[in-house]
């Protein structure tokens, strides 16, 4: 694409707390980005979808805003989740139909020690922790089954039940092995609980190993989730891809995050592998209220994952951009220009002019 050219529709769902502090500053690096490359131009709109102003209207999005959405190439997004509204009420009002009217079956969460940053672990070095975690994103234990009975009695019952689906599960099998394919080592690790949970986990077993039979070239292994957190902490240079479910996977990556160094630098991509849909790019954290509006939140994995959009954007012609973007990032975490989670004592907006300026040299 030429700067002349129509540019790239981002819809940008800032959400809540931090989420509008770091949508901003991502949205800065993005243009900069765009201005040094001169071939692509972004053209952001915004949405002011949050849990404010489901307060005062009543709704999240409103009754066309899937529709609104699908105009758009990607769609980045901040944060959700505010106190004084229910978190399973501000999460399937704005973030998890989303993720499934949009087809994002697939969430990958990639985690890794940023040059200049220091992994929580003794003897945890950049080589030991670099992983892919590739999470069920559309069904399993948030498919949204269940109900009550007996409410505000005594005897109150309540289900939560999981979905997996033979197609859910086969298709996230295969993306996860071509990530692991595509990777120097070619490891998978798969996630399950399926000595204790009889039904789905099971089916999970049993279409892993089916879709296994198509990449011999892959070599693979199969955790509980209980013992892959231990995995994971002691022995982290003997993973590379992980496939889990929905729940199991959004746990691990916090647990993934916090091992390289800290949950504000984690980026995550909501893809449509099909490109049907938009994909969704948002850094796994939530919206912080203790610190929203004080200027001090991590962007970098604001910025992080605003690098796998234009990846992902860009079909293939946007990789030199993308990679500029990791450089700018882990030339200023390396130059010691970090926020206090990761050690440092810069604000979100220095950090953020740190890395235009690494952008621009
Ligand atoms: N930036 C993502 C965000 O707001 N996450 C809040 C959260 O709790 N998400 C749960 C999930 O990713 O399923």
């Amino acid at each position: 694409m030429s700067s002349t050219e129509k540019p790239y529709r981002i819809a940008c769902i800032p959400g809540d707390g931090i989420g509008v502090d770091i949508t901003d500053a991502a949205i800065q690096v993005l243009n900069k980005l765009a201005e040094v490359a001169g071939n692509f131009k972004f053209d952001f709109v915004h949405f002011d979808w949050s849990s404010k102003n489901f307060k005062e209207r009543g709704w999240y999005m409103p009754e066309d805003g899937m529709e609104q959405l699908k105009k758009h190439d990607a769609i980045y997004f901040g944060a959700v989740g505010w106190p004084d509204v229910p978190d399973h009420i501000s999460l399937w009002g704005l973030i998890l139909p989303i993720r499934k009217s949009m087809n994002q079956y697939v969430n990958v969460r990639p985690t890794r020690i940023l040059r200049g940053t220091e992994a929580p672990l003794k003897k945890c070095g950049p080589k030991d922790l670099d992983w892919v975690i590739v999470r069920e994103n559309s069904e399993g234990e948030y498919a949204g089954q269940g109900g009550t009975t007996h409410d505000h009695t005594a005897y109150a019952v309540a289900t939560e039940v999981a979905i997996f689906t033979a197609v859910g599960i086969d298709r996230i099998m295969r993306f996860a092995f071509e990530t692991a394919r595509s990777r120097p080592c070619k490891k998978l690790t798969m996630v399950t609980k399926s000595n204790a949970q009889r039904h789905g986990m099971v089916l999970w077993d049993k279409i892993f190993h089916q879709v296994a039979k198509d990449y011999p070239d892959v070599e693979w292994d199969k955790m509980l989730v209980d013992a892959m957190t231990v995995r994971m902490v002691l022995h982290p240079q003997t993973l590379d891809t992980i496939v889990a479910t929905n729940l199991h996977a959004d746990i691990l990556s916090d647990l993934a995050a916090a091992l390289s160094g800290s949950i504000g630098i984690a980026p995550s991509s909501n893809l449509d592998p099909t490109r049907g849909c938009p994909s969704m790019f948002e850094p796994i954290h939530g919206s912080a209220p203790d610190i929203a509006g004080k200027g001090i939140a991590n962007p970098v994995g604001a910025f992080w994952s605003a690098a796998e959009m234009v990846r992902w954007v860009g079909k293939g012609e946007l990789e030199e951009a993308a990679d500029a973007l990791m450089l700018a990032i882990e030339n200023v975490t390396e130059a010691g220009i970090r926020t206090k989670d990761l050690g440092g004592d810069k604000n979100t907006k220095e950090v953020t002019e740190a890395v235009c300026k690494e952008i621009e040299k």
